[in-house]
């Protein structure tokens, strides 16, 4: 089962206390309660709260297995220190761990320039450790080059949504306006296994009467409930776009009041699209013309009609005009901004939001204020009592970091809350990035495959061990309670920072005695910008059920649809670009002749490094696997006991292999949650988007072949 719906809690046991909190991982930051015996200091029960809108007491076997890694043994307890970048790690106190990583940091800068340094961080920490990891990177660090791993994640639809909307929240409305769709197209987006009670929405939306539509090249768990299902190719989801707009303007469904009203940039976007149609789409896309001639009907008929992105329409090197393809759709349709309608995309991460809200990326200052911008810069400056002229500019972005490493124009870095070494594309060549730094210190709880490359590991707390707030996939920023203490000398991100900072002669501009104070100096920053949360503040989150931002002042509730009455343009309308359909940076040729996708299983999580501990996870999956089309498979006599060779131009993997009754003949399909010889990045691709910086990690030429004699 992939679901549960658990009873309301009552009552009052002595020696347990109980707490609200949410989910360790994904967007939909599921509120859960769980029960805690004080004396052991152990979770010993979890529900998914009722009372909470997202998820309505539903959570997955990750949320409801998230506590087992509170008490787990392998949890890093003390900071771990080691001579060189080879030998054994020691146990050393805070104190050295933070006094040695100063002084290498400081060191590799004398010598090499501020830029030299790097920071590295995730979109799982908390708005309070993204903040204070900005601030850090610029005004203790000086360095220019922070990025964090939502660039392999949200950065290509964040990079369409800026330019449409002037703005960029996952979704602009609550999940829960999905049940007055009427007619949902899913992108790649695997929703069943990747957000699973978005899955029970779109069920009680079809119940009502929508209907669905699943653009994926595999059957996927969300496919098998689609009313239509689509199989493009990879990588052509913009041709796929693109046909369906044509079929739009073909059978008249244009709505052009509210072009008119609400759009610019229409007409030559409108005129390009009339050059194509449902045919042209299938000889690219493999999907069926009157498919794509139907999708489009339906999208025109069924209103109000919603498209949703997930990565794999992305991840892509023409990831951002992908997205901006099916941003055109929607507004050629008349939808965004009308309840149930529209678009959005589906965050990934827990804090991905925020995450790229409050000045981790590389080009973004708090506020998704821009780095680059002067007035921009003059706000932020003030507000932390520096001068705007040492504000460093923007850095690199997240791969392009790796690749510095790679050639040593970056030295040090410090990794906070991601695991490249697995979830980086091109895994070789950034196993080598990592071993070249010459000082490299990670932050994590669990020992990860790149803290096999650090000097320094320093011990971090978990979800339910520390206060903090997260931003979900709504763009409601909800309060996590802490309700457990954390193992031996573990110690929160924030204090990391706090410490670090100190040491660089800093402290004066990270004085904080809590979270709190974090929380409320990000919302004093945000005032007056586009993501503004300077009317949040903790108790107002907690009494709330979240809020959704912008929330611009204390009497504010919140935000909960963006785009009802106006874009976040000066104009107030949105923008529609031109977009031309492009190839993917590698077409399959005899050599290669597959193409290669990647993905996710239900039960793990991104680099594996959480899931690949839970015992019960473990149990259900515990390897990756290769997917490949039946007909692929009886074509070239795959044989059911034996591995098979997945090769690319940048290595090989062997791997067990299933078949999928329906898929898209051409395409293999990996999960990307295994390290070592076993992951699939060792085998994906470095080809950028050239706006978001977005890794191709949905395609790249592949060859796969039978092992010999090797049993399963
Ligand atoms: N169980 C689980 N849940 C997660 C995560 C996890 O690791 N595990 N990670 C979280 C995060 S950070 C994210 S970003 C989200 C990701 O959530 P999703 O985007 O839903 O996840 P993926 O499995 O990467 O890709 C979705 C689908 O895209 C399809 N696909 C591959 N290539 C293409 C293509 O070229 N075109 C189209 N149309 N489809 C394609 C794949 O077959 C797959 O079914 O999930 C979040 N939730
Ligand atoms: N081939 C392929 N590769 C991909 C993708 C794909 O679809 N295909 N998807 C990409 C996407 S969408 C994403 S989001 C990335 C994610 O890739 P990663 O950044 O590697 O993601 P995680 O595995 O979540 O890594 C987070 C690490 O930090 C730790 N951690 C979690 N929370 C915290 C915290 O609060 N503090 C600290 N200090 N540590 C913490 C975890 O234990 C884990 O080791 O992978 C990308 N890579
Ligand atoms: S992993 Fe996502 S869907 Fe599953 S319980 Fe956690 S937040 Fe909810
Ligand atoms: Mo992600």
């Amino acid at each position: 089962m992939t679901l549960s719906m658990q009873p309301a809690v009552s009552g009052w046991e002595p020696g347990l206390s109980r707490f609200n909190t949410h989910c360790s991982y994904c967007a939909l930051q599921c509120a859960l309660k769980m029960k805690v015996d004080t004396a052991q200091n152990r979770v010993i029960k979890v529900w998914g709260r009722r009372d909470f809108p997202t998820n309505r007491g539903l959570s997955c076997v990750k949320g409801q297995t998230a506590h087992q890694q509170i008490n787990h043994a392998d949890r890093l307890t003390q900071p771990l220190l080691r001579e060189g970048k080879e030998g054994p790690f020691h146990e050393v106190s805070w104190d050295e761990a933070l006094d040695f990583t100063a002084q290498q940091l400081q060191e590799v800068q004398k010598t090499h320039g501020a830029d030299s340094a790097a920071v590295f961080g995730g979109g799982a920490l908390t708005n309070e450790a993204v903040y204070l990891l900005g601030k850090f990177a610029r005004v203790a660090l000086k360095t220019r080059n922070i990025d964090y791993n939502g660039r392999y994640c949200m950065s290509s639809a964040a990079a369409a949504q800026n330019t449409s909307f002037g703005v960029d929240r996952g979704l602009n409305f609550p999940l829960s306006d999905i049940l007055e769709s009427r007619c949902i197209l899913l992108v790649g987006a695997n929703v069943a296994e990747c957000l699973p009670p978005i899955q029970v929405f779109l069920k009680r939306a079809q119940k009502h009467g929508a209907r669905l539509i699943v653009a994926d090249p595999r059957h996927s768990k969300t496919s098998e409930i689609a009313d239509l299902k689509l199989m493009p190719r990879p990588g052509t989801d913009s041709a796929l776009a693109l046909a369906l707009l044509a079929e739009v303007v073909a059978q008249g469904g244009v709505d052009q009041d509210y072009l008119n009203l609400r759009v610019t940039g229409f007409d030559p976007v409108l005129a390009f699209a009339r050059g194509f149609d449902a045919k042209w789409g299938e000889k690219i896309t493999g999907v069926p013309d009157l498919l794509i001639s139907q999708a489009a009907n339906w999208l025109i008929r069924f209103k109000p009609s919603l498209i949703l992105t997930g990565r794999g329409a992305e991840q892509h090197s023409k990831g951002v005009d992908t997205v901006q393809a099916f941003i055109n759709l929607a507004l050629a349709l008349g939808q965004v901004g009308k309840l149930g309608g529209g678009f959005g995309t589906l965050t990934g991460q827990g804090n991905g939001q925020g995450g790229r809200e409050h000045g981790q990326k590389a080009d973004q200052l708090p506020g998704y204020r821009l780095i680059e911008n002067q007035k921009d810069r003059e706000t932020v400056a003030k507000a932390w009592g520096i001068e705007e002229k040492d504000l460093p500019r923007k850095g690199l972005s997240a791969q392009e970091i790796l690749q510095a490493a790679d050639t040593g124009a970056i030295k040090a870095m410090w990794v906070v809350g991601s695991n490249p070494a697995v979830s980086a594309p091109n895994g070789n060549r950034m196993k080598n990035a990592l071993s070249n730094l010459s000082f490299l210190a990670v932050s994590d709880f669990f020992f990860s495959e790149t803290c096999q490359a650090a000097q320094v590991v320093f011990p971090a707390t978990l979800f339910a061990e520390e206060d903090g707030t997260m931003t979900n996939i709504e763009g409601r920023c909800v309060l996590r309670r802490a309700g457990v203490k954390p193992p031996g000398q573990a110690r929160a991100d924030w204090k990391v920072i706090v410490g670090l900072a100190q040491r660089l002669g800093a402290g004066k501009y990270f004085d904080f005695p809590n979270t709190e104070a974090i929380f409320n100096e990000l919302a004093r920053v945000t005032a007056g910008s586009r993501a503004d949360y300077s009317g949040m503040n903790y108790s107002k989150l907690e009494r709330n059920k979240g809020l959704f931002w912008p929330c611009p002042d204390a009497n504010h509730a919140g935000t909960q649809r963006l785009f009802e009455y106006a874009f976040f343009h000066p104009d107030g309308k949105a923008k529609m670009r031109l977009v031309e359909n492009k190839e993917s940076a590698e077409m399959p040729d005899e050599t290669y002749p597959y193409r290669l996708t990647t993905g996710r299983v239900l039960e793990h999580y991104l680099s594996g490094n959480q899931t690949r501990r839970i015992a019960p996870l473990m149990a259900a999956i515990s390897e990756p696997f290769v997917e490949v089309s039946e007909k692929l498979s009886q074509r070239l006599g795959l044989n059911p006991g034996r591995k098979v060779t997945l090769e690319t131009r940048r290595g090989k993997v062997s791997l067990a292999w299933k078949a999928s009754a329906h898929q898209e003949e051409s395409t293999l399909f990996v999960p990307f949650h295994w390290g070592g010889e076993k992951s699939v990045n060792l085998l994906t691709q470095e080809a950028l988007d050239p706006v978001s910086r977005m890794p191709e990690f949905k395609v790249c030429a592949a060859n796969l072949t039978q092992d010999g004699a090797k049993e399963i």
